[in-house]
């Protein structure tokens, strides 16, 4: 008698046509920047990314023309307001209003002109502040979630309901994908509205170069978080529009989590800062922990590939080569 093996959650084949019509919406984000690398490598020739300026994703008549005159066949919406902790605590207003008009333009442009491929990215802030750890995607909606990003996350949960009735009303093959925490060149490093890895690079740069004896960095340092390199979560998004077709989010990132003094720490070591790390426990620490189950897409095939280390010194050598030319 032979073992049936059964075939990982949501397995399918599906290789992307590579002259198919991809708008890669957020396409100058973090995120849009590296599917735009990533896709450009991999030969697609039929790649769109208008640009803020070219398409206000939250005015709904423009959203709906473009696609009307763009008709594309796959759509990654990677495009989003985002920020760190200070950013997501002190403008939940506009966080919540900003991504809900974005995804519901979007996510009907699309099924009035029928896309058939569409991969809605979310983030690991959806599921409950004290989910079981590491978190499985059906911890989604069990318990409350982290005040500071609460606007957030229920706009990205809103997003992935959207998606997954879209599913159920029109059986149209569309997917969500939920990465941890996020960092890469491209990524923002705003001293007030970044998240903690760029924050942490633009602070400690700056108190090397100005010879400061110290720095305090936010928090207590004790949390949790995990680390995921933008190529990464790239090539991850590509992998489940060929690998995936069934209902809710995937998890993508590392596996393993590390506290954000030794983050920092390793920030410090990268940006070549040798001075003292102090920590000012009157900001909020967020979540105490975060750290992604990846069980699902690693069984569909996909494995994370840049340590920390590695990732750290590739954002910093974009920062490095950036300073100064406004971008930053
Ligand atoms: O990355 P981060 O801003 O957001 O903060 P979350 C992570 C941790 O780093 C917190 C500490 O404990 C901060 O107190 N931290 C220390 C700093 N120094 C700094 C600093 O200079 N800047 C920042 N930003 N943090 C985000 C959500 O939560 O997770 C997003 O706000 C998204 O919406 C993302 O969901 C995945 O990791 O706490």
């Amino acid at each position: 008698m032979t073992a049936v093996l059964s075939e990982p959650y949501g397995a399918v084949r599906r290789p992307l046509d590579r002259s198919a019509r991809v708008l890669v919406a957020g396409r100058r984000g973090l995120v849009g920047s590296a599917m735009w690398r990533h896709l450009s490598r991999e030969g697609f020739t039929g790649l769109m990314g208008p640009g803020s300026a070219e398409l206000d994703l939250r005015e709904r008549r423009e959203v709906f023309d473009w696609f009307a005159s763009a008709r594309p066949d796959v759509v990654v919406l990677a495009a989003a307001r985002v920020g760190g902790i200070r950013a997501n605590s002190t403008r939940p207003a506009d966080f919540i209003s900003d991504n809900l008009r974005i995804q519901v333009n979007v996510l009907d442009a699309a099924l009035e002109h029928g896309v058939e491929r569409l991969l809605f990215l979310g983030s690991s802030c959806i599921y409950p502040k004290l989910a079981e750890q590491p978190v499985r995607e059906d911890a989604l909606l069990t318990g409350p979630l982290e005040p500071t990003n609460d606007a957030y996350a229920i706009a990205k949960i809103a997003g992935i309901q959207q998606v997954r009735s879209v599913r159920r009303q029109h059986g149209l093959p569309w997917i969500c994908a939920m990465p941890t925490n996020l960092y890469g060149p491209g990524d923002n490093f705003h001293p007030e509205h970044s998240h903690v890895l760029p924050s942490l690079i633009r602070r400690f740069d700056e108190a090397r170069r100005e010879g400061a004896p110290r720095v305090v960095n936010w928090g207590s340092g004790t949390p949790r978080r995990e680390f995921l390199h933008v190529d990464d979560l790239a090539r991850a998004c590509l992998h489940l529009l060929e690998h995936y077709d069934a209902d809710g989010p995937v998890n993508i990132g590392t596996g393993t989590d590390l506290t954000i003094r030794e983050a920092a720490e390793q920030v410090a070591e990268v940006v070549g800062y040798r001075g003292t790390l102090e920590w000012d426990p009157g900001q909020p620490d967020g979540t105490p922990r975060k750290l992604l189950d990846i069980s699902r897409i690693t069984a569909l095939g996909w494995e994370p590939r840049i340590g920390l280390r590695d990732g750290l010194a590739d954002t910093y050598a974009w920062y490095a080569d950036h300073l100064g030319s406004g971008v930053l």
